[in-house]
């Protein structure tokens, strides 16, 4: 067999398919009788895909074939017990690379291929007018079907809708469906985005009856015009019908425009009629939010309100099921990013399953949807051979761009059209654009990959820093070389459509971004990359990310770069960015008690808003009350008085606590959820008193100070207080996170690789000098990495009074530091049963100096266990920030660590075990807590696809640190602060 052969032609034909019905809007109800064809069906996997199509007869026996789930992808079933085993392959995770030869547009002799074979019956009371209409939701990526021994067609476009007229070939009883699903085609090449590989029937099959005269197609256009306050509306259908809004008494023929008072439709207030369109055969259901999008004055507006996106790139994803979620999970997604502060979505890199987007319309987010489109592999081949500049792709280039359009034409909430991803330029997308224009001018068109912007109606970037969207938002952007053009894109509104690369621990420099998108009204905010890990569930490693199943190509755990973990539990990027985003700001002074409250919302006032204080007072609450905020109109804001406070303290920590919470149960959150928060301090206090007085007393290879126990050979602490440590000294090693690592797989260079050749993870530790003087013992040292002339001279100065043992290192750098430091504390491991903490500082969540703005100073308690972050990949992780106290105990007797202020991590592993674990099951707590105390962190950034760590935020080396801490151990029943 060779493509030639007619019967796989169709596989490298560049055409999207043949057979299949004319793209339609995806109604959101319909009293046509539906059958869903979902289910267990049987399944046949061969290696290649020339086949003989003998299985799709009608009498064909397939009893001996195995069963999968469709919905759902073959690579994630097997014969065990439903999760992937490799039965029928493995997944295969690659960012760009295509992983086949580059010849478009042709593709491997291995070819998965699938065969599905479903008989069904029609449920009792199938009309028997009419026709039928097969839908296919979603296949990857390719299928060619039949039904009842008779060829539909074929088609390609994974993740658009695709329908056959089928009315004549039904009978009552014994359907046979068959579905050849091939995993690549001519458009494997068109699907080039960065996620796994996984071919299948992902998406729903239905069987939908379409009487005579039902509904072929409608378009629902719903503007509103915020000066008089009015919607209008006019239903386009074939055929003609009556449209029906009761709510707004409308009832007016399809094609004839109305216009009413109406409310508008936003993602903060949702507000959608509900109504139908009623032709002769059918009934549909209609949900008309009423806005009008528009690009003017260089900026995006709806309902003649500039937009500020809050946004996430979504991809779909499940980590049992892969591409195939169910409605709970979708509405989860939609929830979890409305509690979060998000307002916007892009759907990244293709359009989602249909009922998302109903969940958009109807909760309330700005969608920009994107055509199921990337060619980014081209880029290994200087874009040689480019499907989008190659005009015998147009045709499929248009046929996607109309899927998607037809089909999510009437969704209030998708207001701007993308073109698709990482595709380079290409006369096909222009192609695109012009069709999608003619087709629906009420929304804007998207597109990143080319800089002219030329088909678009924004300037769009992906990864810029900071200074670079700095200057765009001062318009000082450096020129294009067309003069024309160049002017045309100075006036457009800018958007990140990918930045805060969210893999690993991070993303950092959030806060920096917002500060931006809130000061220039040009830059209309962004969509951070991405949403949700893809780790997929399995059995040995947690989850697995890319070469997990042995893939020739794979670009590893980059495939896990979300807000959420792969169980769709927030990591603490998530928490960091719904506190970045918050639509309300609470800034003032503490001490003057005054402060301003500004309305960042685009829509709404305030009033559905409860804002409290509460005045505490080393770290625990002494008062608190309802603090009254007039309804602040989106945009304004408003200052206001804190009561007085109940008396000054000044040795006393003080802060104000502000929070706004929901006023009233929402769709999307219950009343009293927390929308927005901010602390106002009001005095430092005063930090431990630093004891002295004990004499150090030298005692054979012993040295006492008080409550402390040392070496007397190398001056290092062994125990405090009775409690055995082991392993102390300076430490300023991270296991390497994601950003740290920065995209050394590509340029071979980041921090986390000169680190590791300086030898950071190794350093070599030599004792100068222990000197005991009369109450104090003095340890001097000189940390430094073999075969380098770099180091860091470490003195210990140690005291004591009996009780209290006090710490103060001091760190001199030597030599010329040209890379940061990883952080800079001291490390100390503790007996395992040290495993309950409780702290004074920020909390509950993990914090490194330009992440952790969801972390609010107080008194918090976790577990060792609790403390560890479990990014899918195993890295540095769990820091507490601004720490003024921690108590860790094994119950009995607690060892408490203050004098000023530090950060702390502890864990049930070693740095080095951290650092070498691939996977979180590598980790295996051992005997001992490790526990770091550290003076100061290097910033996180985002460099694993962004800017690295911002100039405030580095870890310079060249300049002295000190770290002072106080260990004591008292019994249970003592009080924590001493006197
Ligand atoms: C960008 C892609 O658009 C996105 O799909 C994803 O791969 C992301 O990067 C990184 O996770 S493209 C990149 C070259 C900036």
């Amino acid at each position: 067999m060779t493509f030639a052969d007619n019967d796989i032609a169709y596989l490298v034909d560049v055409s999207p398919g043949t057979g299949t019905l004319p793209p339609r809007a995806w109604p959101p109800g319909s009293d046509a009788a539906r059958l869903s064809l979902n289910g267990t069906w049987r399944f046949r996997l061969s290696e290649h895909a020339a086949l003989d199509t003998g299985f799709a007869h009608e009498d064909f026996d397939p009893s001996a074939w195995d069963e999968v789930r469709v919905p759902g992808h073959w690579v994630l079933q097997g014969r065990g017990q439903g999760t992937h085993d490799g039965t029928y392959g493995s997944p295969a995770y690659t960012n760009t690379l295509y992983p086949f030869p580059l010849d478009p547009p042709y593709v491997p002799t291995e070819n998965p291929t699938g065969d599905h074979l479903h008989r069904f019956d029609l449920p009792a009371g199938w009309p028997s007018d009419g026709g039928a209409v097969l839908r296919f939701d979603g296949v990857e990526s390719c299928a060619r079907v039949w039904l009842n021994g008779t060829e539909l067609g074929e088609f390609k476009g994974s993740r658009l809708p695709h329908e056959f007229a089928v009315g004549p070939l039904l009978r009552p009883r014994g359907n046979v469906l068959a579905v050849r699903v091939h995993q690549w085609s001519s458009g494997s090449y068109l699907e080039d985005q960065d996620q796994w590989w996984m071919p299948g029937i992902f998406r729903d099959v239905t069987l939908l009856h379409r009487p005579e005269d039902a509904v072929r197609d409608h378009f629902v256009h719903a503007s509103y015009d915020h000066d008089s306050g009015t919607g209008t509306l006019r239903v386009d259908s074939e055929p003609a019908g009556r449209v029906l809004i009761p709510g707004l008494g409308i009832d007016i023929a399809s094609g004839e425009s109305v216009t009413v008072a109406a409310e508008p439709w936003s993602a903060e207030q949702p507000r959608l009629y509900e109504g139908e369109l009623v032709t002769g055969g059918e009934r549909v259901r209609l949900r008309v939010g009423f806005r009008t999008v528009r690009v003017e004055d260089g900026l995006i507006k709806a309902n003649g309100r500039p937009l500020l996106f809050r946004g996430v790139n979504r991809h779909e994803f499940h980590p049992e099921t892969g591409r195939t979620l169910d409605l709970a999970t979708m509405r989860e997604d939609v929830l979890l990013m409305k509690r979060h502060n998000i307002n916007a979505v892009r759907t990244s890199h293709y359009p989602p399953h249909p009922a998302f987007l109903d969940l958009c319309d109807e909760l309330g987010l700005w969608v920009i949807d994107e055509c199921d489109l990337e060619t980014h592999g081209f880029h290994a081949v200087g874009w040689h051979g480019n499907p989008v500049a190659d005009p015998r792709w147009t045709p499929a280039l248009l046929d996607r761009a109309a899927r998607m359009v037809e089909r999510d034409k009437n969704h209030p909430s998708v207001v701007i059209w993308s073109l698709g991803n990482e595709c380079d330029t290409g006369e096909g997308l222009t192609a695109m654009a012009g069709w999608i224009r003619e087709r629906d001018p009420s929304r804007p068109i998207h597109y990143e990959g080319d800089l002219s912007c030329k088909d678009t109606d924004f300037y769009s970037r992906m990864y810029a820093d900071h200074a670079e969207v700095d200057a765009i938002g001062r318009g000082a952007e450096d020129p294009l070389p067309d003069a024309g053009l160049d002017a045309r894109r100075r006036g457009l509104p800018f958007l990140q459509c990918e930045y805060a690369h969210a893999m690993g621990n991070g993303p950092g420099g959030l806060a920096e971004y917002q500060a931006l998108f809130e000061r220039y009204p040009r830059l209309q905010g962004g969509f951070v990359w991405e949403w949700i890990d893809h780790g997929l569930a399995h059995e040995e490693f947690g989850y697995a990310y890319g070469g997990d199943y042995g893939e020739e190509l794979h670009d590893g755990n980059f495939v896990c770069d979300g807000l959420l973990f792969p169980d769709r539990t927030p990591s603490p990027g998530l928490l960091d960015f719904k506190s970045v985003i918050q639509p309300v700001r609470m800034e003032g002074d503490g001490h003057e008690g005054v402060v301003t409250i500004r309305n960042l919302y685009d829509v709404v006032d305030l009033s559905h808003l409860t804002f409290t204080w509460s005045y505490e007072k080393d770290g625990e609450t002494v008062r608190e009350g309802v603090l009254d905020v007039p309804a602040v109109p989106a945009g304004g804001s408003t200052e206001v008085k804190l009561p007085e406070p109940p008396r000054r303290d000044p040795d006393a920590a003080t802060q104000w606590t502000l929070r706004a919470r929901l006023a009233r149960d929402t769709a999307w959150a219950a009343r009293g959820h927390l929308v927005a928060w901010a602390q106002l301090p009001v005095e430092y206090g005063m930090g431990a008193p630093v004891p002295g007085g004990s004499a150090p007393v030298a005692d054979g290879a012993r040295i006492t100070l008080g409550s402390g126990t040392f070496d007397a050979r190398t001056g290092t602490l062994l125990a405090v207080g009775g409690i055995p440590v082991r392993g102390f000294g300076l430490d300023v090693w991270r296991a390497p996170t994601d950003n740290d690592n920065g995209m050394s797989w590509l340029t071979g260079s980041s921090v986390a690789v000169k680190w590791r050749a300086l030898g950071l993870d190794r350093m070599h530790h030599r004792v100068d000098a222990v000197e005991s003087g009369t109450d104090a013992l003095t340890v001097r040292t000189r940390v430094a990495p073999a075969a380098s002339d770099l180091a860091l001279r470490v003195t210990y100065h140690w005291i004591s009074n009996g009780i209290r043992l006090a710490l103060r290192a001091d760190v001199e750098p030597e030599g010329v530091w040209k890379v940061p430091l990883p952080r800079i504390g001291v490390r100390l491991g503790l007996p395992a049963a040290y495993d309950r903490t409780t702290w004074w500082g920020a909390g509950p969540g993990e914090s490194y100096p330009d992440t952790g703005s969801a972390a609010m100073q107080g008194i918090w308690s976790a577990s060792v266990p609790e403390l560890q972050t479990p990014y899918v990949r195993p890295q540095e992780n769990g820091a507490r920030a601004d720490v003024r106290w921690l108590e860790l105990t094994d119950g009995q007797r607690p060892l408490l660590v203050d004098g000023g202020t530090f950060s702390f991590t502890a864990r049930p592993w070693s740095t080095a075990e951290l650092d070498a674990a691939a996977h979180r099951t590598d980790l295996v707590a051992g005997d001992t807590v490790w526990l770091h105390l550290d003076a100061a962190h290097h910033g996180i950034g985002s460099e694993s696809c962004g800017p690295g760590v911002l100039p405030d935020h580095r870890l310079d080396a060249t300049r002295p640190a000190r770290l002072a801490v106080q260990f004591s151990v008292r019994g249970s029943q003592e009080p924590r602060r001493p006197a």
